[in-house]
């Protein structure tokens, strides 16, 4: 029994080999640069094919919305699905999810990407839910009610805080757009006051925060630089501000943000 399966071994090893001469003359008949020509192609096309097969899976079409209860993200989920807001909403209980071509790039001819929208209800009980998106998100919106801003500005930076120290948020770089919404009412503060003032408060939480991580040891990064005032500036990924109102429906600076994330 053993020896045959080792005589058939002997006899594949043989023809093998043959094989392989075989091989070697018919290369040997060809001129070598047109070898060496064409094995460079081979070794070309194999590599950008692996490539375009890892650029293809790192690409992600989500993006998700966050900010404390009232800013203002279901008006501007609707606002950028169907063009209008959907009068009468109340505290989101549940994530709202869609994935669709932007309202105002329905009329567009030619394929467009369809983006991948998530709404994280701003009750802190919800929040967690805001962890399990972020694995997957190509950028955060983070909505700020600019008109009752200065109440809601400890808490809303807080949020921003622990979007901006983040583990995935960090490593992966995820770019933020700070969104002041309810820009349609006159009482609104300006984007810039509204930076300035959340730089201020996420200053102050950077202090207390790193004096509280030193007894008990949590694996958060440290935002900016240590020494130097807070600045979105610091930070490794790219946080803008902008303005908005979802009521109205002037939104193209969130659209702008999204399209510059997801390629249409
Ligand atoms: N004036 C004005 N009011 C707005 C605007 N956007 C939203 N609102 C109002 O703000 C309130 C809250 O809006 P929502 O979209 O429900 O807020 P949310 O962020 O989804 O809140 P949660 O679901 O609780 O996290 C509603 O009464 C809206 O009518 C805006 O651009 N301008
Ligand atoms: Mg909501």
């Amino acid at each position: 029994m053993m020896s045959k399966l080792t005589e058939g071994m002997e006899q594949w090893k043989i023809e093998l080999e043959q094989l392989l001469q075989q091989g070697i003359e018919f290369a040997r008949q060809i001129p070598p640069t047109q070898l060496y020509a064409a094995l460079g192609v081979l070794l070309f096309t194999t590599i950008l094919l692996l490539f375009f097969q890892l650029f293809k899976r790192s690409k992600s079409n989500t993006i998700v919305l966050s900010g404390l209860s009232g800013s203002g993200k279901t008006v501007i989920f609707y606002q950028l699905r169907d063009g209008s807001y959907h009068q009468g909403t109340v505290t989101s209980m549940e994530p709202n999810e869609g994935t669709f071509v932007l309202h105002t790039e329905s009329s567009k001819k030619g394929k467009v990407k369809p983006v991948h929208l998530v709404d994280v209800p701003g009750h802190s009980r919800l929040r967690p839910k805001l962890e399990e998106f972020l694995h997957q998100a190509a950028g955060i919106v983070f909505v700020v009610d600019a008109v009752e801003f200065l109440p809601n500005c400890r808490a809303a930076s807080e949020y921003l805080y622990d979007i901006l120290t983040n583990s995935i948020v960090v490593k992966k770089k995820v770019p933020v757009l700070i969104c002041c919404n309810k820009a349609d009412k006159v009482t609104a503060h300006s984007k810039e006051f509204i930076r300035k003032q959340m730089e201020k408060e996420i200053d102050k939480l950077r202090a207390s925060r790193s004096a509280i991580s030193e007894a008990d040891v949590t694996n958060d990064f440290t935002l900016g630089i240590p020494g130097e005032a807070f600045a979105f500036s610091q930070c490794h990924n790219k946080v803008t501000v902008a303005e908005a109102s979802g009521l109205t429906g002037e939104i193209s600076q969130i659209e702008q943000f999204i399209r510059e994330h997801v390629k249409p």
